[in-house]
């Protein structure tokens, strides 16, 4: 599988230099699901395979990070072959953690026909997820897609999801059954405001997508509205159930894709909203990518409404360079795509001359740095070089890595060079050189060796 060096041209991406939006550049990502476990944000995705004209979707990916600028890719979690009885459509999922168990429900396309809900388990957020059931959670023949699951304070889980119509059910404890009937939530204007124009099916504006968050006192079910080109909106209850109360527009609608996807989360003391557009370049509605937003509440506990901007600016904390870090975690690239093996696991290929990886908040320390290593590897003989610079793509020079032949992408070789006088906090550059045609390398972690200790 050579996916990861198809078409999606971006060459082309002109990023701005405070660009942190879309948080992935390396492929196109789809109704972000974020979840925190430990210290950590994970993310979880659907995938829109590259030039795509349809939605071509077969498997989810997983993303993390502790400082909400620098996210690691950490792969495919799961695929449609997770589940036996499944055959397309990989679409939004969510994911929950109870006892140390992790719970990923997806909706798919059965082999037998029609739209289901399946719930699979792992032991880590990272999986490996197995179907504990063998056949579909939910199956009601009723628009069975786009689950979200909320655990609440007094243990009872809550699974709604649904498009035109949104429904609920009450989950056990055991989070792969449910009791009770499934609930259909009254599609009231007061629950979800008025659409614009006159659609019989759809009197209100709720599409699809709907995402339950509580978050003080308050439960909200965030939702994609129509008509399409799909906004966020959102409905807020003093319980689980509802009744709910429409809220307003959280997103108007934008950035060229014609549906959009809310994720909601609190993470070390600030909320975060997350979405998808088509802002890479080649995007559209059916190659999209997730973004994020820092929200913010009234004191009427309403969500203040917000833009699609260039993303968080400040990050939660430094990344500390004498650690080994992976080259798939990163602020933002450009000319970068990823993709993985059974040799190095995840890893990003640079697909042009000057491609770059930019990592924010990189502390040096006063002393500084002695040498850099990096695991990489290219096809061609010669002429290939890892530059590591800081600031910018053509900042200061830190080290030079020659890369040297190696042949395919399961060979690689470990590279190390001096490194010039460095200190304090800085933006770093993995700035890939080469002048021949194709893929210029393959790069799979980097590492710096400290001057002196502080
Ligand atoms: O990604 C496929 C579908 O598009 C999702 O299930 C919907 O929410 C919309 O984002």
């Amino acid at each position: 599988m050579k996916k990861g060096l198809m078409v999606l041209s971006l060459g082309l991406l002109a990023a701005s230099m405070q660009a942190q939006n879309p948080i992935v550049q390396t492929m196109y990502t789809a109704d972000p699901a974020p979840m925190v476990s430990g210290d950590r944000l994970f993310l979880y995705t659907s995938h829109d395979e590259d030039a795509s004209t349809w939605f071509v979707m077969n498997d989810w990916k997983l993303y993390s990070t502790t400082d909400m600028v620098n996210w690691t890719d950490h792969g495919v979690v799961l695929s449609l072959k997770t589940f036996d009885w499944a055959k397309s459509d990989a679409w939004a999922m969510q994911c929950v953690e109870r006892d140390g168990k992790y719970y990923a429900y997806v909706p798919v396309t059965m082999k037998k026909g029609g739209g289901a809900i399946g719930v699979a388990v792992a032991d880590s957020p990272y999986g490996p997820f197995y179907d504990p059931l063998g056949k579909p959670l939910v199956s009601s023949g009723r628009g069975d897609i786009d689950p979200t699951v909320m655990i609440d304070d007094d243990g009872q889980a809550y699974l709604y999801w649904g498009n035109p119509f949104c429904y609920y059910v009450k989950l056990n404890e055991d989070m792969i059954s449910y009791s009770g009937d499934i609930v259909r939530v009254p599609m009231t204007e007061e629950a979800f405001g008025k659409r614009e124009g006159n659609v019989a099916e759809r009197p209100t504006r709720y599409e699809e997508g709907p995402w339950l968050y509580k978050h003080n006192d308050w439960y909200y079910l965030l939702w994609a509205g129509g008509p399409i080109s799909e906004h966020l909106g959102y409905s807020m209850s003093k319980s689980p159930t509802g009744p709910w109360k429409y809220a307003g527009v959280l997103m108007p609608t934008e950035g060229r894709s014609f549906t959009n996807h809310p994720g909601i989360v609190d993470y070390k003391g600030g909320a975060y909203l997350f979405y998808h557009n088509g802002a890479l370049p080649g995007g559209s509605g059916f190659t999209r990518s997730v973004a994020v937003e820092k929200a913010e509440f009234n004191s009427d506990g309403t969500i203040k409404p917000m833009k699609m901007t260039e993303g968080i600016q400040k990050g939660l904390e430094t990344l500390n360079p004498y650690r080994k870090t992976e080259a798939e975690t990163m602020a933002f690239s450009e000319g970068m795509k990823a993709d993985q093996n059974e040799e190095v696991g995840v890893y990003v290929n640079a697909m042009k001359d000057g491609a770059y990886i930019k990592v924010r908040d990189v502390d040096f320390r006063k002393a500084g740095a002695a040498k850099v290593t990096a695991r990489v590897g290219t096809t061609h003989n010669g002429g290939v070089t890892l530059e590591v610079r800081t600031d910018s793509p053509e900042g200061p020079l830190l080290a030079t890595l020659k890369v040297p032949l190696t042949g395919w992408d399961d060979r690689w070789a470990v590279v190390t060079a001096d490194v010039a006088k460095v200190s304090g906090v800085h933006d770093l550059y993995f700035v890939c050189k080469g002048n021949k045609p194709g893929r210029v390398m393959y790069f799979d972690y980097w590492m710096f060796s400290p001057a002196n200790a502080d």
